[in-house]
């Protein structure tokens, strides 16, 4: 280390980062590392280590990047106060920057908005100079450059802009190196991709050959197994054909592909228009960005719904409508199955969801620079009855089971059907509306195609009667399928489920 590095470091030595004086702490620190050549360890993430049989090279530079993490990590601490130490101790350099900016842009923000609001509703009272309030003013304007400066600084330029002139991620992801810093989970809530299971037996795959021949108990016994301790399973030999499965895959690929213009006919941000491209998952309410863009589509009765559907690709309605026909029929054989699995009649399911409605999303997950900060989707449960999942080549569906995240590894041909909030009300808790969440990776986009069967708003779901006795009383209060899903949309995607605000004794 030469004495230039030295005494450069004792600007930050000689006024310790303690909260207000942050801007100019992270200029110093900047400085610092620039002149050490170390800036990239707040700028990357941890990488992963190469492994023993990697070539010496890519040993080396993770053996540098660990050094140089440590040497900074030691170097940001030494300069904090002891509150703030406290809070970043166990953190690597890099992980520190990302919380300390999270801590201070959302400072700054709400100080930009407060100020802005003070001085477009400062006004000059009856017979006071006329000097004095404007003197006031230039205080309010000068405080907003300041405070715009450090916002420039917390949130790169590039990424600022992009962040700001791109209403699709698709057309905003491939112009950064970083994740923008909506997009950023806190620490406490990211997918920590190297704790996952990985296993092709994570959920039980079924052969629904049989569902109409002489093993259908046996199938059926199969489906309530995996309802109860899944509430996931995959199905094969489902009768959806395998020329039909890669059309859809092929045409939703086509459609992100489209030129932005192009895509954008269809896009809104308004939850309440059926049918509508868009991103995330709310953007209205959310605080978070997920990495996801989505065209939803409503598929049932088709005729309602298939004329706002994009016309482009050219094939695209006929196509799709002839997937939604198939897949329904997919459903209604699932629907009786499982009536029958939990001792009701057959039809009973399909009764109680009136004038049901058919969904369906089609995800599309960009690639993304920094995977372990973001999610496609975080942990939720759907809303709705069942979901039948198609999805590519390309894992990120994650279950959560005892527990512990497992990923689904893709198997082609097959879908997966998850339970639905609506059916573990109606089996009065034997079946299990499980968590789950995508998760999105730096080298491969990702597509899946989820379609979501409801009850009509006005269905009346309950416990079924013939599950509710002295030994299982009813675990739900009856409630319409529209109250439900006006409570699911307001509270937005959250792991807590929603399920609990219509249970009949809160635990
Ligand atoms: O992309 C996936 O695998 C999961 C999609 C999902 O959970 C959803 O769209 O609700």
């Amino acid at each position: 280390m030469s004495n230039n590095t030295i005494s450069l470091r004792s600007l930050l030595e000689k006024e310790k980062l303690n909260g207000i004086n942050f801007l100019d702490w992270f200029r110093n620190l900047r400085i610092v590392l620039k002149q050490e050549r170390k800036e990239y360890v707040i700028e990357e993430a941890v990488p992963n280590d190469p492994g023993p049989n990697a070539p010496r090279a890519d040993k080396d530079k993770f053996k540098k990047h660990m050094d140089d993490m440590l040497d900074v990590g030691c170097l940001m601490l030494a300069t904090m106060t002891p509150e703030l130490q406290k809070q970043h101790e166990d953190m690597v350099a890099y992980e520190m920057i990302q919380n300390l900016k999270e801590i201070y842009e959302g400072q700054a923000r709400q100080e930009r908005y407060e100020t802005s609001k003070a001085l477009f509703q400062c006004k000059m009272s009856e017979g006071s100079p006329v000097g004095a309030h404007v003197i006031k003013m230039m205080g309010y304007i000068q405080t907003l450059k300041v405070i715009s400066k450090y916002l420039l600084i917390l949130i790169p330029l590039p990424m600022a802009m992009a962040a700001s002139t791109k209403l699709l991620l698709t057309d905003l992801a491939s112009t950064v190196k970083l994740v923008p810093t909506n997009y950023i989970r806190p620490i406490s809530d990211r997918p920590n991709l190297s704790d996952i299971d990985v296993s092709d037996v994570s959920i039980p795959l079924i052969d629904l050959h049989d569902l109409r021949g002489p093993n259908r108990s046996d199938i059926v016994e199969q489906i309530a197994l995996a309802c109860q301790q899944d509430g996931f399973f995959q199905v094969k030999n489902h009768g959806v054909s395998e020329a039909m499965i890669k059309n859809m895959l092929r045409l939703a690929r086509e459609f992100f592909y489209l030129p932005e213009s192009e895509r954008l006919k269809n896009y809104s941000d308004d939850p309440s228009v059926k049918n509508r491209l868009s991103t995330s998952f709310n953007v209205k309410t959310e605080k978070v960005a997920n990495w996801r863009d989505f065209l939803r589509l409503h598929c049932y009765p088709l005729e309602d719904h298939v004329n706002q559907w994009p016309s482009n690709p050219p094939s695209f309605r006929d196509d799709v409508a002839e997937y939604c026909s198939s897949v329904r029929d997919l459903v209604l054989r699932l629907l009786e199955a499982i009536s029958e699995s939990l001792g009701l009649k057959k039809d009973h399911i399909e009764k109680t969801l009136g004038k049901h409605g058919q969904h369906m999303a089609l995800n599309y997950y960009p690639p993304c620079p920094q995977p372990e900060l973001t999610y496609g989707l975080p942990g939720h449960t759907d809303p709705n009855l069942i979901t039948i999942l198609l999805q590519d080549d390309v894992p990120g569906l994650q279950v959560l089971r005892n527990g512990k995240w497992v990923a689904v590894s893709p198997i082609p041909n097959t879908f997966i059907v998850n339970i639905g909030d609506q059916m573990q009300v109606i089996s009065n808790d034997r079946y299990k509306s499980v968590l789950h969440r995508a998760v999105v990776n730096c080298n491969r986009e990702r597509i899946s195609i989820p379609t979501f069967y409801c009850p009509s708003p006005d269905a009346l779901i309950g416990p079924a009667a013939e599950l509710v006795d002295d030994d299982h009383p009813a675990v739900y209060r009856c409630f319409t399928y529209g109250e439900f899903y006006d409570k699911f949309w307001k509270r937005g995607l959250a792991t807590e489920c929603c399920l609990d605000m219509f249970k009949t004794s809160i635990a």
